[in-house]
């Protein structure tokens, strides 16, 4: 069912959250588990609450083609483990030396840098493993799965965008060079999620190439309202520094609020666009991309 209105989509968001909370839960080991500061770190960053944007864009990829079951929570559960591995990696005094994170000092300073970086690697490998135990997918669909998966987190995804936004510190590069670095790291992983999504659905060609359309849009209108966010945002709403981005150049940095704005909505516009061939079965998807344009958090 879509959710209707900003109320009915606050709890349709607020239910699929908690539907992958509890998958994490699951699907690491127990607190306690020795040594317990690795598994202490690893449930840190993980459990705090985040949105869970990309396990939410793969869940409701996959109820376009009426797939519901835990096992589809899981592969939203791995998305999420990946994306809170980077979110910690990033936050690291040589990276964007970050003091808070999802309303909590960040790993680093409450556990220290090498807890951090080897709970972020091991949040990695739990999260390939989740899709290689994955019993949602087929032989050859679980292969592409977990090709995606690193295929977005690799030198063509998060990690080549990261590394090119830090070698584009202190100086002002182009829209043509900030796009492609955010479509990296952060499309990347938005992409993975709705191919992901796609196939545990048994999505056909066709509509994973329209998914892959969908979620590039997406990805990069996230990334600016993150920026317009990061400008303007209230901390207590985003759980972050304002003002994160100052060392680095952002999409209100080049376009101004305005314009940061205008190309958010053509990118949230085009990604709704892409969905036209789904019908009213894409009503969830368009309620997410509608959140992005809008959202305050
Ligand atoms: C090896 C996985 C890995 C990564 C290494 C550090 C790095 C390369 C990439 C950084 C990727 C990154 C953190 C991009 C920022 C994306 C972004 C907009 C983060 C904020 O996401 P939200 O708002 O956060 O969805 P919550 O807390 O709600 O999940």
């Amino acid at each position: 069912m879509a959710p209707e209105g900003t109320a009915g989509l606050d709890a349709y968001l607020a239910g699929e959250r908690t539907r992958i909370d509890d998958a994490l839960d699951r699907l690491l080991p127990p607190f306690g588990t020795s040594p317990p500061v690795l598994h202490e770190a690893m449930r840190y960053t993980l459990l705090l609450p985040g949105k869970r944007m990309r396990g939410i864009v793969l869940l409701a990829v996959s109820d376009l083609f009426r797939r519901r079951g835990e096992g589809v929570v899981a592969l939203a559960g791995a998305v999420e483990m990946v994306h809170a591995a980077s979110l910690i990696l990033d936050d690291l005094p040589c990276m964007d030396d970050a003091s808070s994170r999802r309303g909590k000092p960040v790993l680093h300073r409450a556990l220290g840098e090498a807890n951090a970086v080897l709970a972020a690697v091991a949040l990695l490998n739990r999260a390939f493993a989740t899709v290689a135990e994955s019993a949602e997918l087929r032989d050859r669909t679980r292969l592409a799965a977990i090709a995606q998966l690193a295929e977005a987190i690799g030198a063509d995804g998060l990690i080549g965008g990261q590394v090119q936004d830090l070698a584009a510190a202190g100086r002002r590069p182009d829209l043509e060079e900030l796009e492609w670095i955010h479509s990296h790291k952060t499309g990347a992983l938005f992409i993975a999620a709705a191919q992901i999504g796609g196939l545990a659905g048994g999505a056909r060609p066709k509509a994973m190439d329209r998914l892959l359309r969908f979620a590039k849009n997406l990805g990069l209108a996230f990334q600016i309202t993150d920026d317009l966010l990061d400008y303007s945002g209230d901390p207590a709403q985003t759980g972050k520094d304002a003002g994160q981005d100052r060392d680095r150049a952002t999409f209100v940095d080049l376009c101004g609020i305005e314009g940061a704005r205008r190309l958010a909505d053509e990118l949230v516009d085009a990604a709704v666009a892409a969905l036209l061939p789904f019908g009213k079965r894409a009503a969830v998807l368009r309620s997410i991309a509608e959140f992005v344009r809008v959202r305050d958090r």
